[in-house]
């Protein structure tokens, strides 16, 4: 195996990612600016399929109308020239200053107003670019204090907003959907839609519900101390995985956007088993912060990191799956059964089926081991390269 990714692998990253420059809370920029069309071309040489942005990564804000043109124009050449494709894009709707108290639901209607105007200017780029999927974060949409944020009145005006786009791609005739990235905090105290189940729940809600399903990314189901597979196990079972973040964080902590595979190596283990399995076929985006540390060979050895782990774990998943002894522990498990239904014949079989109450041995059930631990063993070492 050589792990060297190729389009068909469909990996894409955000220009916000190897572009990040470094900037956090307490400390300035440790990296130039780049280029997108520099990030186009590295991303393409290294092996990937796309390249995903927010409005500002592509246009910086506050551009005039010809400069807008000229930088979309440069980056449409170096689309060309690479072949890489613009899978999805994003609005920034918490930069600038006057995002300070959110979008969507800020408390000031005049920003919310702007906040859906910005979106759908980006919106028709995006469609004109070919994107198919876009992402909504809300990352200021929230607070710091309980009076300052009626979370009834914010859900109301996020579900307008949503409503609103849904209707605009709809009236366009776009072949677009949305995917709503949940996060639990950062940068506000606390943000609405902060975890997967969250943004299922609130889908149901609107009213065109097939439009929108979630993107869920590694680091910030586990800042709220949940299991990421499991929120994209209950993704896919829900047809709402329209796309998804793949990063690493280690526990819960601010949003380390770690590149993949590092942090709980284990949980991205069975994440890429899942995603491999469960049907996925959108892009595998990576949305990571190469660490301030690095100069830029650093940043591109980590965004071929990103993709190196995913196929290692790809190629670990699968020889999990087809080791004869890992087919024998799952049937041990009873992983089988558990694909099983539990009443095939219906209620009145249920009720009728004396085996299953009346003359059923509750102590022997109760004794027999689910022999998990041989199973999970045989996963680590998987995992650990040992075996197959
Ligand atoms: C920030 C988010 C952001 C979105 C796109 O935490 O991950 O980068 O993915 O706006
Ligand atoms: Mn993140
Ligand atoms: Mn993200």
């Amino acid at each position: 195996m050589n792990y060297r990714p190729t389009p068909e692998d469909k990996f894409s990253f955000g220009l916000w990612t190897v572009g990040w420059q470094g900037r956090d809370p307490f400390g300035d920029a440790t990296r130039t600016p780049l280029d997108p069309a520099d990030s186009v071309r590295h991303l393409a040489e290294l092996g990937a399929y796309g390249v995903t942005f927010h409005d500002d990564d592509l246009i910086p804000f506050g551009s005039s109308d010809t400069e807008r043109d000229g930088h979309v124009k440069r980056f449409r050449e170096a689309l060309d020239a690479t072949g890489l494709v613009v899978p999805m894009a994003t609005t920034n709707l918490f930069t600038h200053p006057v995002f300070k108290d959110g979008a969507f639901t800020a408390n000031d209607r005049d920003v919310r107003r702007y906040a859906l105007r910005k979106t759908i200017r980006n919106i028709d780029l995006a469609v004109e670019l070919g994107a198919r999927t876009y992402v909504a974060w809300g990352g200021r949409e929230g607070a710091e204090s309980g009076a300052a944020k009626d979370v009834r009145d914010a859900l109301e005006r996020m579900k307008e907003a949503f409503d609103l786009l849904g209707a605009y791609v709809t009236e366009q005739g776009y072949d677009l959907r949305f995917a709503i990235e949940p996060k639990p905090n950062e940068p506000r105290g606390d943000i609405l839609l902060p975890t997967v189940g969250h943004a299922l729940a609130f889908i149901e809600r609107l009213e065109r519900p097939e439009l929108y399903g979630v993107n869920p990314e590694v680091g910030h189901e586990q800042m709220a101390g949940l299991n990421f597979p499991h929120a994209i196990a209950q993704a896919l079972w829900a047809g709402k995985l329209f796309h998804i973040d793949l990063n690493g964080q280690s526990g819960i902590k601010y949003d380390q956007d770690l590149r993949f595979g590092a942090g709980d190596l284990r949980s991205a283990f069975w994440l890429v088993d899942l995603l491999e399995r469960g049907g996925y076929d959108g892009s595998r985006h990576f949305d990571f912060k190469p660490p301030r540390t690095e100069d830029y060979s650093g940043v591109w050895a980590s965004a071929a990191g990103c993709m190196r782990n995913y196929l290692i774990l790809r190629d670990r998943a699968a020889a999990f799956r087809t080791d004869p002894d890992v087919v024998e522990a799952l049937r041990a498990a009873r992983l089988p059964e558990l694909a099983r239904p539990t009443a095939e014949d219906g209620l009145a079989g249920l009720l009728a089926d004396r085996s299953a109450y009346e003359a059923f041995d509750v102590e022997a059930a109760a004794a027999r081991g689910m022999a998990f631990e041989r199973l999970d063993q045989l996963a680590m070492e998987h995992l650990l390269g040992v075996r197959g």
